[in-house]
């Protein structure tokens, strides 16, 4: 080899095959046939995994046939119960977009295209299992009736009903009686603290497992790196979700590091069992979630999950994707609409009619108009009624301060006066 004939050295920055008015190249995801890959016991060793990393666990085909090994065989009546959850979703996600455009709430995120993997998940997990969601999983919650909806919509418009008492952004839930750890809005904080979680219980003896959760965009944070060498290490009772959804805002996978290889594969070589799993699926996603928990139940060790899905709409209310990807791309992503195809599945097998599926979309309507109405009774950020000011100073240590019992005063002054001068 001739040393001295170097080319120029050139930096590769990767682009996605689609930008506005173009189309975008899918054959980068490389999709397996639904019912192609195999299930292996939940003994497997995490290097005997590393196949699934590379390809993709699906039950469902084209025409709403359940197929395969992962087949999770689930009764029609917990096929509707599923359905229901994602319907129910999507209609609160959609009702919470327009209140935010009708400046009743300050900020939301939604989940259109996502949510089977919450849905999914939350029916395979059991009472007590403690989830770290990111801020898109609200189907975590949505998929239980012990959650009210109205409480919900009091967080998102910080008023007086609040829970967080108008601390939190909206979106940023936190329901530990449900399993469902406080969301933050630093991205990938709780991915460690799922792991920490999971040792702790294991630590105790107990038999409850935690349910980690992070974006394609932030497994960059070294926060997610950490978090595997930890489960592995401890052989942590975790499953870690990472949900590829394509993109980190304007970001596509590719520059999170998912060019040419998958974000399963990341758990391989951390020495953790991997599955590459399609997100768009509820069996796939039901069967996945139920192998990686009996794992983790019998001390086999942490499982992480990567789903392939498509955020169908934009980051949140203060995101225009117009700017950065096809307008149509959705329509075009090849594992279609979650609930189109539990739709349909349920269709084939005769559990399910386009009539109850209207009845159930308007029922579902109506509840959440009727949630959203009562939850404005309380306050709203067009109406006002907003969470006491006083409670600003309160839960920031477990005793408050000194110094912030003087501000909290000074506070509670300020306010007497301008009441007693306006009086
Ligand atoms: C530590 C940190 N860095 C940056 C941000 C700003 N930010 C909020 S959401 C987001 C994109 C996250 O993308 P991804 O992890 O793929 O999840 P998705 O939003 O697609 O569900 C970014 C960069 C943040 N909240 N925290």
């Amino acid at each position: 080899m001739n040393q001295n004939k170097s080319q120029a050295l050139r930096l590769h920055v990767p682009e996605p095959s689609g930008r506005p008015g173009q189309v975008t190249d899918f054959s980068y995801l490389h999709l397996s046939p639904a019912g192609a890959v195999r299930r292996p016991p939940v003994e497997a060793a995490p290097a005997d995994t590393s196949d699934l990393a590379y390809s993709l666990v699906r039950v469902l085909d084209e025409e709403g046939n359940a197929l395969g090994p992962w087949d999770p065989k689930l009764a029609p009546e917990r096929l509707r119960t599923g359905l229901r959850a994602m319907m129910k979703t999507r209609i609160y996600d959609a009702r919470m977009l327009i209140a935010q455009r009708q400046k009743k709430i300050s900020f939301y995120i939604g989940c259109l295209g996502e949510e089977a993997i919450a849905v999914a998940q939350a029916l395979a997990l059991q009472p007590g299992d403690m989830c770290f969601p990111t801020y898109r999983q609200p189907g975590l919650l949505l998929a239980r009736d012990d959650i009210d909806l109205v409480e919900m919509i009091c967080q998102l418009m910080s008023n007086e009903r609040d829970p967080l008492k108008g601390r939190q952004l909206p979106v940023l839930y936190s329901y530990k009686r449900a399993g469902f750890f406080t969301v933050s809005g630093n991205l990938a904080t709780q991915f460690i603290q799922a792991v920490g979680w999971a040792m702790a219980s294991a630590i105790k003896g107990d038999s409850k497992i935690a349910s980690a959760w992070i974006g394609d965009g932030a497994t960059a944070e070294s926060d997610f790196h950490t978090a595997l060498t930890f489960a592995h290490v401890y052989r942590a009772p975790v499953i870690l979700n990472v949900v590829n959804n394509q993109w980190a805002i304007s970001t596509f996978q590719a520059i999170a590091g998912g060019e040419a290889t998958t974000f399963a594969a990341r758990g391989v070589g951390c020495g953790i069992a991997s599955l590459r799993v399609d997100g768009n699926d509820f069996l796939a996603v039901h069967a996945a979630s139920l192998w990686a928990a009996e794992r983790a139940r019998s001390n086999l060790g942490p499982t992480l999950i990567e789903w392939v899905t498509y955020r169908g709409g934009a980051h949140s209310t203060s995101d225009d994707p117009s700017r950065y990807r096809p307008a149509d791309d959705w329509a075009h992503f090849p594992l279609g609409d979650p609930i189109a195809r539990l739709k349909a599945h349920l269709m084939l097998l005769g559990a399910w009619s386009e009539d109850e599926h209207e009845a159930v979309r308007q029922e579902l309507e109506a509840q959440v108009s009727a949630a959203l109405k009562e939850a404005e009774r309380y306050g709203s950020l067009a109406a006002g009624h907003m969470a006491g000011a006083a409670a600003m100073f309160e839960d920031v240590y477990k005793d408050m301060p000194e110094h912030l019992r003087q501000q909290r005063d000074q506070m509670l002054r300020a306010e007497m006066d301008k009441q007693r001068r306006e009086a």
